[in-house]
């Protein structure tokens, strides 16, 4: 059964810096996800600590925070079928110098931290990481007038 999820990114202060927002938010829309919540903030302590908390031992945690909180960044829930592999695919793995060209991070990030998105990593986290960053109320569901061509019939009616 296919089913529309929702799923967080977040645009890294890198790809601010970089101008890279416009790029990054281009390649999700072609995709044909669509934009359900979007907002800027600066990240504190406290959410990156609940955020990273699987990295909280690694040696690399504090230079995490620190390029995290060095500009604002750029948060967005996208949806779609299969959004969160979807999207995992579209970003790479984590290392931009061994992703594959095609992806954000291979095209954009020779870094292992510099590596300008960050995409939940499963259902259960994207849920998790949807409600750190959003109120209920800043989601919007609503119908986009591309609905038709970027999905197929049988795609559509379970959809609907
Ligand atoms: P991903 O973002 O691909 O899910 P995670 O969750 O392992 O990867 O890592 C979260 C973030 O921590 C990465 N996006 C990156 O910015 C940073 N990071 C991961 N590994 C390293 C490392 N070895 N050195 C510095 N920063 C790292």
């Amino acid at each position: 059964m296919l089913k529309e999820e929702k799923t967080l990114i977040i645009i890294k202060p890198d790809a601010l810096q970089r101008n890279l927002l416009g790029e990054i938010i281009s390649r999700f829309e072609k995709k044909g996800l669509k934009i359900v919540g979007v907002k800027m903030a600066e990240l504190g302590d406290a959410i990156l600590a609940e955020h990273y908390s699987h990295h909280k031992d690694k040696p690399f945690f504090q230079s995490l925070k620190n390029f995290m909180k060095s500009s604002p960044v750029v948060v967005m829930v996208l949806s779609g079928i299969k959004a969160v592999n979807a999207v995992r695919l579209i970003v790479g793995p984590t290392k931009g110098y061994e992703a594959d060209a095609g992806s954000i991070r291979g095209d954009l990030s020779i870094s292992g931290q510099a590596n300008i998105v960050h995409a939940s990593d499963s259902l259960e986290s994207a849920e998790v990481e949807i409600k750190r960053f959003f109120k209920p109320e800043d989601i919007f569901e609503y119908k986009k007038s591309d609905f038709e061509f970027v999905y197929g019939e049988e795609e559509r009616n379970e959809l609907e």
